[in-house]
């Protein structure tokens, strides 16, 4: 049955309880609507990679939440996580997914984070750089632009909107973004020497935002000589490879909720550089239509 018949009939349900039970005040008529939604949704999380820190958070908020109970996470991908949003939208199907911004999701899609009054998801969150201890002797000139690196919410946004429309192409969405905007990358490079093919690896996660940013900084590192491979991991291979500096540095973890243990578990073998996002958001978001604003909202399996 579809969200907007299991709607219609939590609207009769409320409608003949308030007749019986007139004069009871608001009564809770929308109790009945929310339980049949949850229910509709199997009690389902539809959620991204396993590996990805949102998953263990989604699990957190299973644990946490008393309308989570016995609620399940499906994992895959966030690529199979997205098209089933876009289905379930489409037939305005109820829906709850792991979400995050920056990410293009909330400009194509009309769907709203859930509040979390327990917070389990944090407040703000910021992408931070961490490079591995020795950088900043080993490579001065890198260490210098890795350390000025950062982006206006905004500017990333669009970069990821611009993304969706050129097949993520990262490598031709940063290029672009780096022709167009030489005076930013000039002030991070101001001052900094050139090196004559000077090996650096960075390591990324494999999701939009640090796909473009990351792209930048390697096409920026090669305008002054560097030799720079990417390598995409996992999040907690990324903190393992900077601390035990298989990699020389990362732009792509999120604080401090995210990756915040994986940030604790390898802190001290690490350099923290600082934000160089501020504004993004982890949670759990259901389309616009969905009669619900809050995780507190959901029902509990029977
Ligand atoms: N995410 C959301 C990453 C960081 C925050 C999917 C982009 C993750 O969960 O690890």
């Amino acid at each position: 049955m579809s969200y907007l018949n299991w709607k219609k009939l939590g609207v009769i349900a409320g409608l003949s309880l308030s007749l019986t039970i007139a004069g009871c005040g608001q009564g809770n008529s929308n109790d009945e609507s929310t339980a049949n939604v949850s229910e509709e949704m199997e009690y389902t999380i539809t959620g991204i990679e396993p590996g990805a820190g949102q998953t263990e958070t989604n699990e957190k908020a299973i644990a946490e939440y008393e309308s989570l109970a016995g609620w399940e996470q499906k994992t895959s991908s966030s690529a199979a996580m997205l098209t089933a949003l876009g289905e379930a939208m489409e037939k305005e199907e109820p829906i709850v997914v792991a979400a995050w911004s920056p990410h293009y999701m909330f400009a194509k899609f009309d769907i709203k984070y859930l509040e979390d009054p327990q917070g389990v998801f944090g407040e703000e969150e910021h992408i931070a750089t961490l490079v591995r201890e020795g950088l900043k002797d080993d490579m001065p000139g890198a260490y210098t632009i890795l350390d000025r690196f950062h982006w206006e919410l905004p500017v990333l946004e669009e970069a990821l909107l611009k993304a969706q429309e050129m097949d993520f192409d990262f490598e031709k969405v940063a290029q672009e973004w780096v022709d167009e905007n030489q005076e930013i990358v000039e002030e991070w490079t101001e001052g900094v020497d050139s090196v004559d093919g000077t090996p650096i690896d960075l390591v990324l996660t494999p999701w939009d935002a640090e796909s473009f940013s990351t792209n930048v900084a390697k096409i920026v590192l090669e305008q002054k000589g560097f030799n720079v491979s990417l390598t995409p991991v996992d999040p907690s291979v990324m903190f393992e490879a900077v601390a035990t500096g298989d990699s020389d540095a990362t732009l792509s973890p999120w604080m401090p909720a995210t990756h915040g243990a994986l940030y604790e578990e390898y802190e001290g073998q690490f350099e923290d550089l600082g934000p160089n996002l501020e504004g993004a958001k982890i949670g759990l978001a259901v389309p616009s239509y969905m009669d619900i604003e809050s995780i507190e909202d959901l029902e509990p399996a029977e």
